[in-house]
């Protein structure tokens, strides 16, 4: 029986006859569901045929652990032959040396009661294939099984990636190694790694040793390390394409290396965030001969074709404050600081190219001297996407994908690389955007919420870079993420479960539970905000309750979606919301000692007593008693951020109380 795509994401995949259905995320491009299922038990056993690639071998090697840890049934890691095999693995061809974006993504999944396959041109599409049949894996009425189909499944955009940046905040090797897991789990194909800024230098250099010795106070990626990630990487089909970010954001550079800067320094590492003066200098043949031989000895380190040389925020303003390179403006007819910046940028892509490498970069590359088939990253909007595009350069989406601006899932989703600006374009433009990135910029994580700021919300990312266009539904969506988020947990990421010691810490010995409630009301401030809060520095501990906060809370979402339907005349919902709103009032009440014993606990004593009060509201509400007293002005507070947290339970209650009886005039409302 074969099923609309679109019609299945509005069905959620939930709903398919009397077996229950998984949620696969990214969506496949076709389902067909057959009759039965295959049963998956500790008899299951992997058997990989025809495929000349070291990485299915080890992917099936890892797959009876991964079904174990998903199942927790005890699978044995033993070999079996094709005829004996639950799941048999062919593919045709190992595919690309080095894995490019023209690499064939595709695969087939075929499951039938007796044994399921995955058939795929390449090693990377049976990755894909693999992962796909992981998420079918679901407990029935008898047990685990994956439902008879097929599936045909092939990327919509080449590029699909995640930036992470290592340098505001260095993240270890683990941290990196399960974030590729998490991106090969929802078929991201691009790991871009930010390895240089302002506040800090991350690799080893054998050629330059005192940018990780004076630049990185000794947290850097040794380059075993970085061998290690980029086979990590390759072994799970994405690619690693490292960034070495100039001519700006470049102060660590020059605390090891004053001669490369505009100014004579002194240079320290830079520990505050935002847009620095320091900038190379182009008026030095020296800092090109510098970066020469430090990019052509990266450039053997990073297999990838392409190579990312930054480009974005260059302020100028230590160009300007210097007569020598006032008078190498002149000299060479520059007259601004973009022109001045196309010419280091021109210089510095010969050399990205002399050593091998295409050139990527942040927008500001773009310009008519850039190299043809040099990537720009649009990272400022939609319109300097389509309008690379229209100049003939492949392109990427970053802008809409900043997952460190703390928007909800839904806000991603909606943001498609072809939509907006793009949409207007030629066929033959079109084929020029290859993708997205989404960007973990890490001014305010650490090793231990980096996964918290990345996940869920990345899944949602993927699938709109890998599914159909027409995929938009939202509410399935965020039931399917749901899903999502909890197998990348047995993969090993922590957006979940770090919340415990995280909150904990925060209850200091007392019971966290209450803190948790509360969190579920709670959303930190978006945007910048964090950054008008307070001077954050690197050395900034980031173990508050904002820290220890989803960007998103489901709760608040099921609950607002509870009131809506419930003021609709859904009766159904009443007793639900009631029962939420009365753990928000009475969290308070059981976190007072908390607030009392714990330094990290005492700021959010106005804000919890907020949510009790307006709980307690919403229950008044429903109890049809008419608005309280000073409602107007208490809203008025509630809204404001407080330990750069929001409550986002505050429409919803408000529509609530709204509708028990109108507001009485603000005027007639003072205590
Ligand atoms: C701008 S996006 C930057 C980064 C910051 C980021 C914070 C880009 C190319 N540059 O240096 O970390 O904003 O969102």
């Amino acid at each position: 029986m074969m099923r609309a795509l679109a019609a299945l994401a509005a069905a959620s995949l939930g709903a398919h006859a009397a077996t229950p259905v998984p949620d696969l995320m990214p969506l496949p491009a076709s389902i067909s569901w057959g009759d039965g299922k295959l049963v998956i038990d500790s008899t299951f056993r992997v058997a990989a045929a025809g495929c000349q690639d070291a990485r299915i071998a080890a992917a099936a090697a890892r797959l009876p652990a991964r079904l174990t840890r998903q199942t927790g049934i005890p699978i044995p890691r033993a070999a079996a032959a094709a005829a004996a095999a639950t799941l048999v693995i062919e593919c045709k061809g190992p595919g690309e040396k080095v894995q490019s974006p023209l690499e064939d993504e595709s695969y087939r999944l075929d499951v039938a009661a007796q044994q399921a396959r995955i058939a795929a041109p390449t090693a990377v599409g049976a990755l894909h294939g693999i992962e796909t049949f992981l998420q079918l894996v679901i407990p029935g009425q008898d047990g685990f099984a994956v439902p008879a189909l097929r599936i045909e499944d092939k990327p919509r955009f080449a590029w699909r990636g995640l930036m992470i940046d290592v340098s505001r905040h260095f993240l270890p090797v683990e941290v990196i190694e399960r974030n590729l897991d998490g991106m090969a789990a929802v078929k991201l194909n691009v790991f871009h790694w930010h390895l240089s800024d302002d506040q800090g230098f991350r690799v080893e250099s054998r050629r330059f040793p005192k940018l990780q010795q004076l630049a990185s106070d000794g947290l850097y990626y040794t380059q075993d390390q970085v061998r290690h990630i980029v086979a990590y990487a390759r072994d799970r089909g994405i690619r690693v394409v490292p960034e070495f970010d100039m001519p700006g954001h470049s102060t660590a550079w020059f605390a090891a290396y004053p001669e490369l800067a505009s100014a004579p320094g002194p240079y320290r590492i830079e520990r505050g965030f935002g847009v620095f003066d320091p900038c190379m200098d182009p008026s030095r043949e020296r800092v090109f001969q510098f970066l020469d031989a430090f990019i052509g000895e990266m450039a053997a380190l990073f297999p990838d074709e392409y190579f990312h040389t930054g480009g974005d925020e260059v302020n100028g303003k230590d160009w300007d404050r210097s007569p020598r390179i006032r008078q190498f403006k002149r000299a060479r007819g520059l007259k601004t600081d973009e022109d001045l910046q196309a010419y280091f940028s021109k210089r510095v892509h010969a050399i990205v190219m002399a050593h091998g490498k295409k050139v990527i970069g942040w927008d500001e590359i773009l310009d008519p001297k850039l190299p043809k088939g040099s990537v720009v990253q649009a990272w400022r909007g939609p319109r300097i996407l389509a309008d690379a595009a229209r100049r003939g350069y492949p392109v990427i989406l970053s802008a809409g994908y900043y997952l460190d601006l703390l928007q909800p899932a839904a806000f991603h989703y909606g943001n498609d690389p072809l939509g907006g600006e793009a949409a207007a374009l030629g066929a033959g433009e079109r084929s020029r955007v290859l993708g997205g990135e989404a960007c973990q910029w890490a001014e305010l994580i650490s090793g231990e919420n980096a996964d918290l700021r990345i996940w869920p919300r990345m899944a949602a990312i993927a699938e709109r870079l890998w599914s159909g266009s027409d995929v938009t539904d939202v509410g399935s969506m965020y039931r399917r993420l749901e899903s999502a988020s909890v197998r990348l947990e047995y993969l090993g990421l922590t957006h979940r479960s770090v919340q415990g010691p995280m909150l904990d810490r925060i209850a200091a010995g007392q019971p966290a539970g209450a803190l948790r409630t509360l969190g579920a009301a709670l959303e930190p401030v978006k945007g910048y905000a964090r950054h008008a809060a307070r001077a954050y520095k690197s050395s900034t501990p980031l173990n508050r309750m904002v820290d220890a906060t989803p960007p998103e809370s489901g709760a608040a979402r099921e609950f607002s979606g509870a009131v809506d339907a419930l003021l609709a005349g859904d009766q159904a919902q009443r007793e639900g919301v009631r029962t939420r709103l009365a753990g928000w009032r009475d969290q308070y009440e059981a976190l007072k000692p908390v607030f009392a014993a714990s330094s990290l606990a005492a700021e959010l004593e106005p804000v919890s007593r907020d949510v009790s009060a307006l709980a307690a509201a919403g229950i008044e509400a429903l109890d049809a008693r008419p608005t309280p007293p000073g409602w107007v002005e208490f809203l008025e507070r509630a809204k404001k951020p407080r330990a750069e947290l929001l409550i986002v339970i505050l429409d919803p209650v408000r529509k609530l109380v709204e509708a028990a009886g109108a507001p009485p005039p603000a005027a007639a409302n003072k205590p």
